[in-house]
């Protein structure tokens, strides 16, 4: 599959976007959405079917965590009360991934940016490599239901924030105060496409991959 992108309403591919010598071919997709609306899930089913490279700052501070260093054993602290960590952390941890994977065909992002700091961050490191987010997918989930997966997860997952509902609703509530308002920075550069995320996981899947297509060439 060639890989191309969308600027305003026009598409371009990859052989003739404006600025060829400059413009990056990879196609960057930030998958959006409040702890639990199925941003995991998906990612796996759409990294397999787009072949794109996994950015979940989630799990990248789960291995830093579980390899016990400082900066794990700073975000447990945070993450078991249901809080974000630190601007500066997730943004150096994905900055070293995307200079680690250059050659990809394009990254999906999974639980980042969670701030607008975040977002600023990640677009000027794209920008850096002549890149920028192809599509923003945002999924909505209400928030019983959102509280009802995660505790399900919790029964198996060992995730010390999916076992405890308070914990859980404090995530949500993190989510409403600093990390909703990303999608109204993407929403100005016209990026946002809303998506409900309650449903089987193939029909949400089918809707986000109409999307992509939709802007992949
Ligand atoms: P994450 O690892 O990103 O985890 P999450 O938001 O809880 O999960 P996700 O949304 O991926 O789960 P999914 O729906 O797939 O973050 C954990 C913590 O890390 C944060 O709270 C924060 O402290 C920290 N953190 C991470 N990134 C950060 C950042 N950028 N800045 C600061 N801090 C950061 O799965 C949920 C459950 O729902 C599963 O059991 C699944 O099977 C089920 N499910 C999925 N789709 C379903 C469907 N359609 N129907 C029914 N069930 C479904």
């Amino acid at each position: 599959m060639k890989i191309g992108f969308v600027k305003g309403n026009v598409k371009y591919s990859p052989y003739i976007c404006p600025n060829t010598s400059k413009a990056s071919n990879m196609f960057h997709i930030i998958l959006f959405g409040p702890p639990g609306s199925g941003k995991g899930t998906q990612s796996e089913k759409l990294i397999a079917a787009y072949g794109l490279k996994h950015l979940s700052t989630g799990d990248l501070l789960r291995t830093e965590i579980n390899n016990k260093t400082p900066l794990g054993l700073e975000a447990k602290n945070l993450m078991d009360k249901g809080q974000l960590v630190p601007d500066d952390v997730v943004v150096g941890m994905i900055s070293s991934a995307l200079d680690a994977n250059s050659g990809v065909k394009g990254f999906l992002f999974d639980g980042f940016p969670r701030t607008k700091a975040q977002a600023e961050s990640l677009d000027k490191l794209l920008k850096l490599k002549n890149g920028e987010i192809g599509v923003f997918l945002a999924l909505k989930v209400s928030e019983e239901e959102l509280v009802h997966r995660l505790l399900n997860r919790g029964l198996t997952s060992g995730r010390s924030d999916d076992t405890n509902e308070e914990i859980i609703r404090s995530r949500i509530t993190e989510y409403n105060n600093k990390t909703s308002s990303v999608a109204d920075y993407y929403a100005q550069f016209n990026k946002v496409v809303l998506i409900p995320g309650e449903g089987s996981i193939d029909d949400i899947f089918n809707a986000l991959s109409k999307e992509i297509n939709a802007r992949m060439i």
